[in-house]
């Protein structure tokens, strides 16, 4: 149980790669936190709701940041490229008074263009005190950051908010990917989607797809990047470098 147990080193990031579906171009990655404990990977689903309740997400968010920067820094220094790194950010982390703050600081300390920094925010921690989670999306925007929302269509998302948040992405939640076949009713989900990110100037990705049907019918619908099992799993740090060069 985090709380007593969890500490910094026994936390790792892997990264699941991101790829553009226009060109086939690798062009970042999702950071996904892991527990090492003992012999075995505990899944964020299992600890990252509880240190959510107890406030450990501020520190392991913390870390997740500091290690996403050395990564951007560490592809930039072996390939001479920038990747974006997307980093899940939850509600209580998005929402503490430090966080703006906090970001500042690492853009300043690592100096990584600020462009290749992503933040994921999910519906809920928007909607929670909307005028402020607005202003806050409009500080960060204007640092340079991408913004984007993450498993978009299961919160209760308003459409007329949409309109006022600053973001870049939209990220379609896996479990209208999971069983997309063409014509199907998550397809017509999928398809308005892409279509209400498009009529407003914000890029689509789809995630959890898993076969090249899925991905040859999301090319077809207009979706603009993927990421899942298909293209590949989350990477352990030391594959992620690898990967890279494996698509020059
Ligand atoms: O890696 P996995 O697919 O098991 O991730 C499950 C969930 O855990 C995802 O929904 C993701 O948003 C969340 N998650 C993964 N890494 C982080 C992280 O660094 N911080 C937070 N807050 N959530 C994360
Ligand atoms: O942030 P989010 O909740 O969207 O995290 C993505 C989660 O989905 C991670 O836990 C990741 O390991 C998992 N994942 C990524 N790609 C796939 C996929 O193609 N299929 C399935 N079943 N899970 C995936
Ligand atoms: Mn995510
Ligand atoms: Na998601």
């Amino acid at each position: 149980m985090p709380g007593n147990g969890l500490q910094r080193d026994e936390l790792e990031l892997h990264f699941q790669p991101q790829q553009r579906l226009r060109d086939a171009e690798l062009i970042g990655f999702e950071a996904l936190v892991r527990w090492r404990r003992g012999g075995k990977l505990v899944p964020p689903a299992e600890f990252i709701p509880i240190a959510e309740e107890s406030g450990l997400v501020i520190a392991i968010g913390d870390w997740v940041l500091e290690r996403a920067c050395a990564q951007i820094l560490e592809l930039r220094a072996q390939t001479g490229k920038d990747f974006v790194i997307a980093v899940n950010i939850s509600p209580r982390q998005f929402l503490h008074p430090d966080f703006l703050r906090k970001i500042e600081r690492l853009l300043k300390e690592t100096q990584i263009d600020p462009c290749t920094l992503e933040l994921e925010i999910t519906e809920g921690a928007v909607m929670e005190q909307t005028e402020n989670a607005i202003a806050l999306l409009h500080k960060l925007r204007a640092l340079g950051l991408k913004l984007s929302i993450d498993d978009f269509g299961t919160g209760y998302s308003s459409l007329s908010y949409l309109k006022r948040f600053p973001i870049d992405k939209l990220k379609i939640d896996q479990s209208f990917v999971r069983q997309l076949k063409p014509h199907s009713q998550d397809s017509a989900i999928v398809e308005a989607v892409i279509g209400l990110g498009h009529t407003l100037g914000i890029n689509v990705i789809a995630e959890g797809v898993e076969t090249i049907d899925q991905r040859e019918w999301l090319k077809r619908l207009s979706c603009d990047e993927i990421q899942g099992y298909y293209y590949s799993r989350p990477l352990p740090c030391e594959n992620v470098l690898p990967f890279v060069l494996s698509q020059f």
